[in-house]
């Protein structure tokens, strides 16, 4: 115990996020940290990367890691998408399982639960459950998911949220606090992430096309910055000129990226735009272009660059 005065040791951890597919994981990293962290869409498989985001209180820091929902799948981009979400649950402090209360459990929450139940000892003293959209839904089925899959999970570490709504995290966040050990902050206090310029713009432009194009398109396509240049400066701002080209699968996949008469490039384009001017100080300039990468998906060397 402190004598009077002294404040508390201060805690940290990492915490991996983890769960299906579309459960609302990016949308709980962004909330959690107050800023837009990591891209959110309407589409399943949005996340490819592990993502942090940093949470600095009076507390401590926790560092959320975001990860690729759990989707069964043998092709080479989702086994490659689970490794990533597999690894980040291994090498993390804590774990927080996100779960989807509008959508019934099936064979993928299945899968996330089997994996979680290979590590007991981190469903025992390391995981806390969020069953999210609770503004869109009952708990009742995503409850019973948890005592029968993971019985060993304290009730006391289930939370109930919604992460559009920006509800119930504040407990769960206290509760993830108590958790970790202590240790001092691996960032300033003031950072919010450490991912670098070129692939939060990447990101960006992927978002909105994302959310924009349409069937099997939103997986098909993957965003490259070829070029990317600081330009100008005092007494003006300085410019961030940028090259980017969505890259498609097939080369008959391009006419849908571009649209009639470019009207689909330019919203994207646009969108992006009105994005990355709230993240950063520059003026930007965005060139942005429509390429074939020849089944991407299947190619190794490509998957290594963006995985
Ligand atoms: N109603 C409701 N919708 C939510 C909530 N949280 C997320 N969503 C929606 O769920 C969809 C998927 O959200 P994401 O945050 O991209 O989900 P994810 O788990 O990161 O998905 P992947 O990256 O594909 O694994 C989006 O349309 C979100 O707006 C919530 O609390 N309530
Ligand atoms: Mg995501």
């Amino acid at each position: 115990m402190g004598s009077m005065g002294m404040p508390e040791p201060k805690k940290s951890a990492f915490v991996a996020i983890i769960g299906r597919p579309s459960a609302g994981k990016s949308t709980l990293l962004n909330h959690l940290c107050g800023a837009k962290v990591a891209i959110v869409s309407t589409v399943p498989q949005t996340t490819r990367n592990s993502i942090r985001g940093i949470v600095t209180r009076p507390a401590g820091q926790l560092v959320f890691v975001d990860t690729p929902g759990m989707h069964i799948s043998g092709k080479k981009l989702n086994l490659r998408l689970a490794e990533t979400a597999l690894r980040v649950l291994d090498e993390a402090d804590l774990v927080l399982y996100v779960l989807d209360a509008n959508r019934p459990p099936g064979r993928e929450e299945d899968a996330v639960a089997a994996a979680l139940l290979k590590r007991p000892e981190t469903v025992k003293h390391r995981t806390v459950a969020a069953i999210n959209k609770v503004d869109a839904a009952g708990t009742a089925k995503a409850e019973a998911f948890l005592h029968a899959k993971l019985p060993e999970l304290p009730p006391s570490r289930i939370f109930n949220i919604s992460a559009l709504k920006n509800e119930g995290l504040d407990t769960m966040l206290d509760c993830l606090f108590g958790m970790s050990p202590e240790g001092s902050a691996f960032y300033d206090g003031d950072c919010y992430t450490d991912q670098e310029v070129r692939f939060r713009i990447a990101e960006i432009i992927r978002e909105k096309a994302m959310n924009k194009l349409r069937e099997e398109l939103p997986h098909s396509i993957y965003v490259d910055i070829a070029d990317m240049e600081l330009r100008g400066g005092a007494p003006q701002a300085e410019t961030l000129w940028v090259r980017a080209f969505i890259m498609t699968e097939r080369e008959s996949q391009k006419g849908m990226v571009v649209g009639k008469g470019g009207a689909m490039i330019r919203k994207i384009r646009l969108a992006a735009l009105r994005e990355m001017k709230k993240i950063f100080d520059w003026n930007i300039e965005l060139d942005l272009r429509v390429k074939t990468a020849h089944d991407w998906r299947s190619n190794d060397a490509t998957l290594k660059k963006l995985l």
